[in-house]
């Protein structure tokens, strides 16, 4: 394939995109009045996390301002994310999580 751009090399970098597809973060942040034993359900339920990873995810979120919950396409981080959004907005809670690329 033709490089139009010898700086970018943006060819090449889009023909590697088709045979590996980006995955995403999802990312929690945190907030002072969503409790913290919903997080943990959040991350059991909608990310699979165990008692003990869910636990420890929501505390770093807590204490440093936002933490990983998993890494996946971007069609399913978009969707767990806003499943866990949605969840939390039905129980009246602020949660906030973004995706951004690994
Ligand atoms: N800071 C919240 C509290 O003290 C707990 C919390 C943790 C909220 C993680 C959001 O993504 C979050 N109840």
């Amino acid at each position: 394939m033709a490089k139009n751009n010898s700086q970018s090399g943006i060819k090449e970098r889009v023909a590697l995109r088709v045979k590996t597809p980006r995955k995403y973060k999802v990312i929690l942040l945190n907030d002072d009045f969503t409790p913290m034993d919903f997080v943990v359900m959040v991350l059991t339920q909608i990310f699979r996390k165990n008692e003990a990873e869910a636990t420890a995810i929501m505390l770093e979120v807590h204490h440093k301002g936002q933490g990983v919950a998993g890494v996946y396409t971007l069609d399913e981080a978009l969707t767990r994310s806003n499943r866990a959004m949605q969840w939390a907005r039905d129980e009246g809670f602020p949660l906030r999580v973004k995706c951004e690329p690994e």
